[in-house]
């Protein structure tokens, strides 16, 4: 087996930083690569070597595959590790990167191909017998064959794009006269955003859970899984918080669907690190989604709760090692949750809030981790994905875990810029959350901005109270009085009276 010197981290941000860590760990050299918006950025300094490859904007620097492969071509890299998101799914580029003698860390082409589209996951899966939402599994091509079929299959349905993912290209339905029109719509805006206009319809899981499996297999045909990750607490399919396991699996139901990612791994013969996506109904019937080719943003809270290192495991495969472990030798030790700390103000539709961090201290303490790329004083490039760091914490149970994070959230001081903490904190506290009863409708239930203590409704807050307390104490005869002098006296009044 052929032990890389050096890997090429064609990435940024946090992720970059993680590869580069375990590298280091590994006595492997590092390459990084930058734009203009990130000369000054950590991965740039934490590599062995950088190398500039082009301007700020995503397209002309961290998606320009041809120019990243002549960096490696040049700088005699063994491998390239893609990270998340960027060209990490881009069959074309690992074809391109092992055509130029260089290892792709990931899957083969071919995977990536068959899970990046669903009909063919879909098609892929069927031997397996694996649980998929009713619905049809070839493209749409007679409209009015596909109503008579949705109305089978029941409204309300959803339309969703083959080339689509992550919530892109979905619509759903809820009654058959908007059907037409809405199957016309999805074909052509699937058309403009993938190149591809097939669709398929299913019926709509109302308030499901989404739970997906973390996967590793090798390059000799083993393939396990690490359990799973509850990712219900989204956004408009942005992930805010993770945890690792789900509150609700019970053993049972782990096993079975363990078993079932395992097998949606072995229909594309996949090798290298992957997660398989599921959603779970309220009678804890589970459906097949999809398949992630990459290393996910989350993979944290999984490495806690099993104590592996998924980017060394990457490596060793990539390498041409055998698993470093088999099913019988995983389990399941205490567990982790992550949030995911955006540049966005969740007090303004969670508007991107770019700017510099004046003040950025992490937390610490027994159970924490942070996985950011940014120190105090630098600026949030506007270019990117607004996420500044992941926040993991600890825990022997759910318990502690949850109570650390919150202790963490309180202990990160960032100012200069809005953050999704006290969002994540308000989520953290919720007895839904707590409870483990959430779904993915979590977020749209029960989440209205003015929960969140801006300064001012504190401020407010505070000082109403003590206008009402002092009323009440002065003359029990005068308390209707209170609160009307309560609601008309102005905040502003009090505020100077207070000071
Ligand atoms: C679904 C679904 C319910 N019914 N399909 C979301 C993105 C991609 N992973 C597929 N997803 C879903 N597919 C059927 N037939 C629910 C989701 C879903 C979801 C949908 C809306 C809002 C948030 C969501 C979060 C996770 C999964």
């Amino acid at each position: 087996m052929k032990k890389f010197k050096k890997i090429l981290i064609a990435n940024r941000g946090e992720i970059a930083l993680r590869v580069i860590r375990s590298a280091k760990e590994l006595g492997i050299k590092t390459v990084a690569v930058f734009s203009d918006a990130d000369r000054l950025a950590l991965h740039t300094k934490m590599a062995d070597e950088a190398v500039y490859i082009g301007e700020s904007p995503s397209k002309a620097s961290y998606l320009d595959g041809n120019r990243i492969i002549k960096v490696a071509k040049d700088l005699n890299v063994d491998a390239i590790h893609p990270g998340y998101g960027f060209l990490s799914e881009n069959a074309s580029f690992s074809k391109s990167v092992t055509e130029a003698g260089i290892v792709f860390i990931g899957p083969s082409p071919s995977a990536i191909e068959i899970m990046g589209s669903k009909l063919a996951a879909k098609d892929a899966v069927k031997k397996y017998n694996i649980p998929l939402i009713p619905g049809t599994d070839k493209a749409i091509s007679d409209v009015d064959k596909a109503m008579e079929l949705a109305v089978e299959i029941g409204y309300p349905i959803l339309i969703k794009a083959s080339a689509g993912g992550g919530g892109k290209g979905m619509r759903i339905v809820e009654k058959s006269e908007d059907f037409k029109e809405q199957i016309e719509r999805a074909m052509s805006e699937a058309n403009s955003a993938f190149g591809d206009s097939s669709v398929f319809i299913e019926k709509y899981i109302t308030s499901p859970k989404h739970i997906e499996f973390q996967i590793m297999g090798d390059q000799h045909g083993n393939i396990v899984h690490l359990f799973e990750r509850e990712c219900s607490i989204q956004r408009r399919h942005q992930k805010v918080i993770e945890e690792a396991p789900s509150a609700v699996l019970s053993p049972e139901l782990r096993e079975k669907m363990g078993k079932c990612a395992v097998d949606v791994a072995r229909a594309c013969n996949y090798y290298g690190a992957g997660t398989v996506e599921f959603i779970l109904d309220q009678n804890h019937d589970f459906f097949f989604l999809e398949m992630n080719t990459r290393l996910q943003v989350e993979h944290p809270v999984t490495e806690m709760i099993t104590n592996i290192d998924l980017v060394k495991e990457q490596i060793n495969v990539a390498q041409g090692g055998n698993l470093s472990f088999t099913q019988e030798d995983l389990s399941i030790r205490g567990h982790a949750v992550e949030v995911r700390v955006y540049a966005e103000d969740p007090t303004n539709n969670f508007l991107p809030d770019i700017g510099q961090l004046a003040t950025y201290e992490r937390p610490q303490g027994i159970g924490v981790r942070v996985d950011d790329g940014f120190e105090e004083g630098m600026e949030i490039p506007i270019f990117y994905d607004p996420m500044i760091a992941k926040l993991i914490t600890y825990g022997h149970d759910r318990q502690e875990a949850i109570q650390r994070m919150i202790r963490a959230i309180d202990e990160y001081n960032i100012t200069g810029i809005k953050t999704t903490l006290e969002f994540c904190s308000f989520v953290l506290k919720h007895d839904e959350f707590v409870s483990g009863r959430f779904d993915t409708k979590f977020v749209e239930r029960f989440f209205k901005p003015e929960y969140l203590n801006s300064d001012e409704a504190t401020e407010e807050a505070k000082i109403a109270s003590i206008l009402v307390h002092q009323l009440l104490e002065s003359d029990s005869g005068q308390n209707s009085q209170a609160s009307e002098v309560g609601k008309t006296l102005k905040i502003s009044n009090w505020k100077k009276r207070l000071n």
